[in-house]
């Protein structure tokens, strides 16, 4: 009987908070890696799943099935998706499935930790891997007679190559940006982190490897961004000035760029100006806390007044600094929030990152004592409930306001923008619903709107919140469309966009000028943590018998199964297009993301389309969040009936 190996990296459950979704920019390195060094031996294929639905994991996975085949089905199995991975191996074990024939395998961090609870609490898992994965699974496949529990102890010596690994996947999403790790493990070894139990020993790649991994990805796939995934990529400091010089080419002559994370205080001005030269443009650097007294209990060991001095340095060199705080670690008080704030005061980082929390993972020395004090125990690993945040000393709401504390100084830039031409009862509504935002202390708003043939409305405005354009087009309610209203438009928000990098601005708002917010709207977006993501309103186009929302699947108001309605659902949907009030980060129009209409697609005149195509070419995901709907006032009867029953309207 042939073999297959299909190695899925499992769907992401967005956090129900909101305070710590992430979005996906990054690559499933672990399994890539794997199928580099089992795939020219083992038929394998790679499934990044990372943004499906459970659904349409589970249907993409048996896709991959092949009939009178041992299908050999590993998982990453992350602490946070556990329970997502454990519910795909339920069901492809089912009676439905049962004329295949599936051995399952988990690996990755949380199977590094919690094998044990794994084994005796999940018999359909036909293999748990402890730490690295790459001859752990060719063990697996080959060997007559494995294991159920694998752990290689020697470490793999040549670490694969991504690049290797990128053919054997059947949906990969490099974005613009590709993934290269240079070491594993960390020389540290700090009470939350779970990085060693995978890795186990610190070891690097020799810098002609990774060079000829990268000019591969520059040269044959035209990528020249890279994101280093190393925890530790400075500890080596020659390797690391070895493979910079190397890169010095490519950076100069082809503009690479990169990304890393180090340690604070492993530089210094000799290695800052060769990463410059490489071509490094951002580098996160956790610090942890202000605090040396919480630095300690975390095991960090940062000479803090060096790392002070790199932050200057890096700044210096035109390098964007991210810091990486952790807030509400064991021990934290009013005191140590002060010195955390006082530190960034000091630092003056391009950006940072204060979580309200300490996530608890297993393994890790801070959960080991934890579980000595009775504060958790294993059996928090079998509810499906995400990792713990550290709340025995301090209340989620008391950490989030130690967040807010640190963030005073540092505010989310976001500008509310609109190219404007409306009725002037309209906009006075709209004026007040924006007026009516919730604002939480960490965002800063103001406003930009490009206002034409409107002179009447910019009296209704502050100073600087707006400019006026030619008068070329009228307002009407019939929203009826030309070529000239769509490429002003286009043209009108384009030039908005390079208004908001100037002011360098972290978001825009757009929000069209028919449009009455939920207050709640904008901290619901801004928390949802995505690059690109809208509200949803409901709208009953002259032409159509129903309403629509805001947003839709494909092309131009088309529905996967023809089916809209499941977006009446409070949640927070992938989707393939919308627009109209959407929270846009600005970082990602540096990535040739903007309105103008691409010739070749005829609905891409209305500018929204044109982003969203462009957005999603470049692998960008667009979202929408449907709890908190907007009004849409588009016609004059149904801002009169808006007024009629709404006490916003005595307002106005
Ligand atoms: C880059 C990164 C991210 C990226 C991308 C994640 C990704 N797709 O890989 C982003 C920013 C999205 C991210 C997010 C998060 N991350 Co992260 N991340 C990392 C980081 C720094 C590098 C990952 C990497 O590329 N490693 C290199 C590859 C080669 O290693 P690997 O993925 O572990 O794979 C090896 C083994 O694990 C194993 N393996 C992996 N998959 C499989 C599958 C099978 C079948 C087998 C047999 C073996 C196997 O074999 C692989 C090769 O040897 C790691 C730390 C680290 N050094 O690994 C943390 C780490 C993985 N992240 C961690 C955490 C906690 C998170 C977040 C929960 C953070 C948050 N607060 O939101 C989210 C969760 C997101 C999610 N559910 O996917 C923890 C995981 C702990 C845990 N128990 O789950 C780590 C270990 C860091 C830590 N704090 O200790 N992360
Ligand atoms: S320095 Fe970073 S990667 Fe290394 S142990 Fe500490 S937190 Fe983990």
């Amino acid at each position: 009987m042939e073999k297959k190996l299909i190695l899925v990296y499992p769907p992401h459950i967005p956090d129900p908070s909101g305070l710590y979704g992430q979005g996906r920019e990054w690559f499933p390195l672990g399994i890539a890696s794997i199928a580099a060094y089992v795939g020219k031996e083992i038929q394998t294929v790679c499934l990044d799943l990372f943004n499906y639905t459970m659904e349409n994991a589970k249907a993409e996975i048996i896709r991959e099935l092949d009939e009178n085949t041992i299908n050999y089905v590993g998982f990453t199995l992350m602490t946070e998706q556990r329970h997502v991975v454990l519910d795909l191996i339920d069901d492809l074990k089912g009676p439905l499935l049962e004329d295949y024939n599936i051995k399952t395998i988990v690996g990755g961090p949380h199977a590094s930790t919690m094998y044990n609870q794994l084994m005796e609490n999940y018999p359909e898992i036909d293999y748990i891997v402890i730490g690295e994965g790459e001859k752990a699974v060719k063990y697996i496949i080959t060997d007559p007679n494995p294991s159920r529990l694998v752990k290689i102890d020697e470490p793999i010596d040549i670490i694969p190559s991504s690049y290797d690994g990128i053919d054997y996947f059947k949906n990969l999403n490099l974005f613009d940006t590709a993934p290269i790790i240079l070491s594993r493990g960390c020389t540290d070894h700090c009470t939350f982190c779970m990085t060693n139990k995978t890795f186990r020993k610190y070891r690097v790649r020799p810098a002609d490897e990774v060079y000829k991994e990268i000019e591969n990805y520059v040269k044959q796939e035209g990528i020249y961004k890279f994101k280093f995934h190393d925890d530790s990529a400075t500890a080596d400091k020659a390797n690391l000035i070895a493979l910079c010089r190397l890169l010095k080419t490519l950076s100069t002559f082809d503009g690479v760029t990169f990304e890393m994370t180090a340690r604070a205080d492993q530089l210094d001005e000799e290695l800052i100006i060769e990463l410059k030269h490489a071509g490094l443009v951002k580098i996160a650097l956790g610090i942890e806390s202000g605090s040396e007294k919480l630095r300690k209990a975390m095991n960090k060991k940062l000479d803090i007044n060096k790392a002070l001095e790199n932050i200057r340095l890096l700044k210096a060199h035109g390098i964007h600094v991210h810091l990486l705080f952790i807030i509400g670690y064991p021990g934290e008080t009013e005191e140590t929030i002060e010195e955390t704030r006082q530190f960034i005061i000091e630092a003056e980082p391009s950006s940072f990152s204060n979580l309200p929390g300490l996530m608890i993972l297993p393994g890790t020395p801070i959960y080991n004592k934890l579980v000595r004090e009775k504060w958790i125990d294993d059996r928090y690993w079998l509810k499906r409930s995400p990792p713990p945040y550290y709340t025995k000393e301090h209340s989620q709401s008391k950490l989030l306001a130690f967040s807010d504390i640190i963030r005073k100084k540092y505010k989310a830039k976001i500008v509310i923008m609109a190219v404007v031409n409306q009725d002037i009862e309209v906009f006075k509504a709209y004026l007040e619903s924006l007026k009516d935002l919730e604002i939480p202390p960490y965002i800063e708003v103001s406003w930009m709107f490009a206002l034409h043939n409107s002179p009447e409305l910019a009296k209704l405005l502050p100073e600087g919140s707006y400019y006026e354009v030619n008068n070329r087009l009228s307002h009407d309610f019939s929203h009826t469309w030309d070529y000239d209203k769509f490429a002003f438009i286009a043209d009108e928000k384009n030039k908005l966009v390079n208004i908001a990098k100037e002011a360098k601005a972290d978001y825009i708002f757009w929000v069209d000028s028919d449009l009455i917010l939920h207050p709640k709207t904008l901290t619901q977006l801004f928390h949802s943590g995505a690059p690109i993501v809208s509200t949803v309103f409901w709208t009953k186009w002259p032409a159509c018998d129903q309403e629509m929302p805001n947003c839709w699947d494909a092309d131009h108001y088309s529905f996967n199964g023809g089916d809209f309605e499941r977006y009446r659902k409070p949640g927070f949907y992938q989707v393939g297009g919308t627009g109209a009030a959407i929270l846009v980060y600005v970082g990602i129009y540096d990535r040739n993301v903007n309105y103008t209409p691409i010739p070749n697609v005829s609905y891409s005149v209305w500018e929204d389309r044109a982003f969203c195509i462009r957005a999603a070419a470049k692998g960008l995901p667009i979202y929408c969040d449907t709890l908190y709907p907007a009004t849409h006032l588009y016609t004059k009867e149904l801002y009169d009936l808006w007024y009629n029953n709404n006490k916003r309207g005595e307002k106005v």
